[in-house]
Formats: C-alpha cells, structure tokens, sequence
C-alpha cells in the first residue's frame, strides 16, 4: 500500500551548520517545523555547478554552452581547450569575469544614476519630499565638478546661491553616465600617481555607460580575445563604479540625506516588536527609504497605528537599506542578505518594503505563508507572484507613496496570525563612520587632518588598515568567515572599516562597540579605541559607500608619512563570503586601485589558470594591487597581515612595530 511506503522528507539544512547565529538558527528551525524552505535548505539540495564556479561556461552564443572543464591534475604543457569558435580558457573565464564587472558596475551606478535625477530635481525643486540637507558638503563637491561656489560681483568675490550650485551639480553628475567625450570627473580625486598609472595604462573611464556597453559588445561572441585585453576594459569599467557611480551615489545622498556622523542603534531580528507594527524596508536606495523613515516617526502615522492596537511602529532594515538608515538615523539593522525570509517568518512582519538588489525572489513565497504585505517599489523590479503588492515610488509623490506603504502595513497588524516567534536576540552598534567623521575622531577638527592616524600607524600601535565588506553566500557558514577574519585582525592591531553585509555581521557579533576593543584587539589597537573612545571595526555605511573606504586612504596618503600612492599603504581588502556580482566590481576597482584584496569561498576564475594568475600576480606591475583567494578565514586575515607588514617594511616602518610590540622582558634584555 502507498500509506507504507515510507515518504522521503525532503533534505534541509542544519540550523547549526547554517550560521552562527543564535537567532538564526532558532528561525531556522521554526521554518523548518513549518515546512518553509528558506536559502538555506535550498543550498543543501541544489548543488553549485562546478564548471560554472571556475569561470569556463561559455553562454554567449547559441553553439553553447560550451563547457572547458579543467582536468582533475591540472594541465601540463600547452593548454589546447577551446569551445567551438575556438576560444581558450582565458577568453571564457575574462569574458564572464569582466561581464560580472559589467554588472556589478551598472547596478551600483544605477543606483547612483536614480539618486542624481532626484538630486536635480530637489535642486530645480521640483519635488517637496527631497532637499539639499549638506549644504557643507555640497560646496565641497561641487569644485570636483568644476563648478563655481563664488561669483565675483562688481569687483567683489561673493558665495554664489545654493540652490544655482546644486543644479550645476546635479547636471554635471548627470552627464557622467553619457558625456560624449572627456573623463570622469572624480578620477582626479585618487592620488597623483595611480591617476597616472590609470592614464598609462589607458584606463581611464570616459561615461559610465559607455564603459559598461563597451565591456559587453567586447565579451561579445567574435569581438575581444586577448584576455589581458578585455581585463583592461574590465578595470576601466570598475573605475567608472568605485570612483564614478558609487562614489557620486554617496555623495549626493550625503548631499540629500545628510553626511553621517557616529550614532547608536541595534541590530539583528531582535529588533522587531511583537506589540508595534513592524515594517522592514530591504534593498539598496535610501531615495526610498529616507521617505519611510520620516513617514514612520510621524505623529499622526504612529497615532494611527495606536488606533489598531499597536503601541508604535518598529522600523528595521536588511541588507544595504539597512546600512543606510543606521548610518543616518540610527534605524536598527534587522539583519543580514541571508537573514530577509527569516524575518517573515517570525509572523511579526507587517510589511516588507523592497527596491532594488539582493532580493530574493522566494520571498513572495514565504509571504505567502503569512500575513506579511511584500511591497515591490521600483519600476525596474517586480515580482511574478501574485500576492506581491506593486506601488511604484516616484521622487515627485514621495511622501503620500510612503504614506500610502506605511498605513498599508499598519493596516495589516490586525492582520496577524497568533503564532509569532521573534528570536530575541540584537546587539548595540555604533555606525555612521566616513572621511569626515574619522578625520574629526583621530585627526580632531584643530588638525583637521588624517596626520594622528598615520602617526599611529607610523609607530605601530595600529599595524595598519583594513577593508572588510561584502556579502553572505549561502554555500557557507552565515556569518563565521565575515567574523573569524574581523576578529584576526583587530587581534592583531590591524583597524577594519567594514560596508554591505559585513559591517551588519559585525554589527550582529558586537564588534561595532568602543567597549569590544577592550575584549579582542591587540594591545595597540585597544589603546588606541580607548583613548578615542571609537571602536576598532569602524562601519561606513552600504556598498556604494566603499568609495568611502576609498577617500579614506587617500587622505592617509595626503596627510603623509606612509608613500605616495595607495599602494604604498599598510592596506588590504577582502570580502570572505562574497556572492554578488556587485563584489566583483568592487573587488576589481580596488585591485585597480593598488590594494591587495583577497575573496573568501571561490573565484570564478579556477578553471583558467593563466587567467588567474594575471589577475593575482601580474596585475600588481600595473597598478600596485592584487587579487587573491583563501577561502580559510584566518588564513585569509594572516594573508592581509603579512601584506601589511610587507607594506610596512617597505616603507622603513617595520621597526617601530617591533619596538611597540616588545613587552618588558624584551626591553630588559635590551637594555642589558
Ligand atoms: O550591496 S553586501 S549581499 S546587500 S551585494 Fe547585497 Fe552583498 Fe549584502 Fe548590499 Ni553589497
């Protein structure tokens, strides 16, 4: 009989294996009793294609795939593997290593395209929602465009009205995405020498989109077949997103939404109130979240969700969005890229309000299994399901379409079902870090410069700086590589800047506290984050704002005694559990830019050896930076910190480390 036949459960993850968080995994056990799969199960049951994986599927014309598989013990003497237009390895590994560049590149860049057009419509003010917030940093942007901040009147210099820069501003940084000819205005921003590098090597972005278009009618099936080649339109396309789309995308939300400054939140599910409406706003563009967020603190919206027996509203973010709304008000953080279908799965989620990127399609389907309202907003993406709710934002009806989203959630509350689980856990965070708050935190605003840092790096007590960012992959451990590889370095007195999902892991695990410097830095490290009272992971904001991490550098290399250009620096870069093809970007721009930059998991570029090796190894003549991978996360932490002790015995500083370092036995027998 079928009833005797034993039934095959479907396989799932373990909750334990899955992440290393508590309340992750109490989550996932909830879905897992209630038969939901999530990311994580379905990680279990689907394996990764392993050809794919290494870089060597090639898709790009219909006598494809063709597939080049590596074989087992490598390949000794000349590599004869090709698809059926003959394309070697190389070609097919740098066509789909530059195409995720490509796309990397045009989802930060849109990104920072949408913030421009709103820009100029706050400036020409044809919107009442958005206005210029920093007029600070307005005029300090708006000489890199070249745009006047003072008229001369009658033989007088006088400052020039806000509102005419702020237009001039907004059309300049339009036309980067489609100037007919020039650069980037922001290349100039780097130091002198890796701008002259970049100019050498021919590399220098002209518009945005022009650099993407190129990259892809070059990956074109028949167009370039030189793999160096097409790494060079590659870097150029990655310069056109580090120091063009996301560097203009900070800027004018800076501009727009305010500059930040260090301030306090919580961060992780915890967040969420079993008795207030909880709306989770997940994505990537603050135009949309900065709207929700004024909406949410209103009187009148927080009175009404009194009126549906609510005691107030909780507003949480995931992914970027969250990083965003922390940096800027202090919004809590209601976790990671991995963690968006477990907070509907508490049942506590109201709404879930989505943008652009990182959104996972199954969302719908978990919503489905809730009462939870899932908003798309974004003309650009929308979702097939049919219980997904479409309310288009535009930047002209902001307030009234964020009003429209908040009472559809408050709405919603009464909607809920009696079983609720939030997993009662969320840890204190301080974020709202960037150029300007760290000069002012260990430059203090009488120097006004970086010099204190430097000087700290010069005398060891910080080892040197490092870059950690990037996002969660299911096909490992949640979180574990993102904290493992934080917690080695600043063991090691090396001071991390983290964005994107990392700097939420951290905020998740605590790190993003003054007080945590007492508990895992090395003795230099502490001493420092204690006397200046900030904590040794500094959080920078979303993935766009790792132009932040950028700005940051090359104000150590202005303020002086640590070389010339950002290569010279006691630097590196890493991201443990990338996924994205955003993270390739980013990884790329970095390397282009002089640092070191390791990946945790995989590369896609293990099938085509060569390849691989002139992205790690030869890239580094070019522009002084490098790709490497370790997918171990301490030894990818002892990896950067022996790059940076390179660095410093480079640049004659090693010794003063030692001397720091030396505990008093050692200076005894010194001094004897
Ligand atoms: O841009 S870190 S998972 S959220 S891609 Fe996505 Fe990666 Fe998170 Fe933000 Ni960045």
């Amino acid at each position: 009989m079928a009833d005797d036949k034993k039934v095959k459960k479907p396989k799932v993850a373990d909750p334990v294996a899955a992440s290393i968080d508590v309340g992750t995994q109490e989550m996932l056990v909830r879905a897992q009793a209630l038969n939901i799969d999530t990311v994580f199960d379905r990680a279990v049951t689907m394996k990764p294609c392993n050809i794919g994986l290494q870089g060597i599927c090639c898709k790009n014309c219909a006598m494809g795939p063709c597939r080049v598989p590596l074989p087992k013990g490598g390949i000794e003497g000349e590599d004869t593997r090709k698809g059926l237009c003959g394309a070697t390895a190389n070609t097919i590994a740098a066509r789909n290593f530059a195409r995720m560049v490509a796309a990397g590149t045009s989802a930060h860049s849109d990104h920072g395209r949408a913030v421009a057009e709103v820009f100029l419509s706050a400036a020409r003010k044809e919107t009442e929602a958005y206005k210029i917030k920093d007029v600070n940093k307005l005029l300090s942007i708006a000489p890199l465009f070249d745009v006047a901040v003072t008229v001369e009147e009658d033989g007088e210099v006088k400052d020039r009205d806000i509102d005419e820069i702020a237009v001039e501003v907004g059309k300049k940084a339009l036309s980067e995405w489609g100037k007919p000819e020039g650069n980037l205005y922001y290349l100039k921003r780097a130091p002198k020498p890796l701008y002259e590098k970049w100019k050498a090597q021919g590399v220098l972005p002209r518009s945005i989109d022009r650099e993407v278009v190129e990259t892809m009618h070059r990956t074109h099936m028949g167009v370039d077949q030189d793999y160096k080649n097409i790494v060079k339109q590659c870097t150029r396309t990655s310069l056109a997103d580090g120091w063009g789309g996301s560097m203009m995308a900070t800027d004018l939300q800076d501009v727009l939404f305010g500059t930040p400054y260090p301030l306090q939140a919580e961060s992780n599910l915890g967040v969420l109130k079993e008795d207030h409406v909880n709306i989770v706003v997940h994505g990537h563009e603050p135009i949309l979240s900065e709207m929700i967020v004024a909406t949410a603190q209103r009187k009148d919206m927080i009175e009404y969700a009194q009126s549906k027996g609510a005691k107030g509203i909780q507003l949480g973010g995931i992914c970027c969005t969250a990083n965003e709304i922390f940096q800027r008000h202090g919004v809590p953080q209601a976790g990671t890229y991995l963690q968006q279908e477990l907070a509907i799965i508490t049942g506590a989620l109201d709404a879930m309000v989505v943008d652009v990127q990182c959104v996972f399609q199954n969302l719908a389907n978990v919503a489905k299994c809730f009462h939870t309202k899932l908003i798309t907003t974004h003309p650009i993406a929308k979702m097939e399901q049919d219980n997904v709710v479409h309310i288009e934002f535009d930047e002209h009806y902001a307030l009234e379409d964020a009003e429209k989203i908040v009472k559809m959630a408050i709405d919603n509350f009464q909607n809920r079902g009696a079983d609720i689980m939030i997993p009662q856990y969320k840890a204190s965070a301080v974020g709202g870090f960037g150029v300007e708050s760290i000069q002012y935190h260990l430059g203090g605003t009488f120097r006004g410069t970086y010099y204190t840092l430097n000087d700290n790096i010069i005398n060891g007590r910080i080892r040197g700086v490092a870059g950690v960012v990037g996002c969660n992959n299911a096909r490992t451990r949640h979180n574990e590589a993102h904290i493992t590889v934080v917690k080695e370095l600043i063991k090691n007195d090396v001071i991390v800047l983290t964005t994107g999902c990392n700097g939420i892991a951290c905020a998740m695990e605590g790190l993003l506290t003054p007080e945590s410097a007492a508990v895992y830095c090395g003795p230099g490290l502490a001493e420092i984050c204690e006397t200046v009272g900030i904590p040794p992971v500094l959080h920078l904001g979303s993935c766009v704002d790792n132009s932040r991490i950028l700005l940051a550098a090359t104000e150590v290399v202005k303020a002086g005694g640590l070389g010339n250009d950002l290569c010279d620096l006691p630097a590196a870069g890493s991201a443990p559990e990338w996924m994205s093809e955003k993270a390739i970007a980013i990884g790329q721009y970095f390397v282009s830019s002089g640092v070191y930059t390791i990946f945790g998991l995989t590369l896609p570029t293990a099938g085509a050896p060569v390849f691989h090796d002139y992205l790690s190894k030869e890239m580094e003549n070019l522009y002084g930076g490098k790709w490497d991978l370790e997918a171990d996360p301490v030894k990818h932490a002892q990896l950067m910190i022996a790059h940076i002790d390179k660095k410093r015995a480079e640049l004659g500083i090693d010794k003063a480390r030692e001397r720091v370092m030396m505990d008093m036995a050692n200076r005894q027998a010194l001094d004897a």
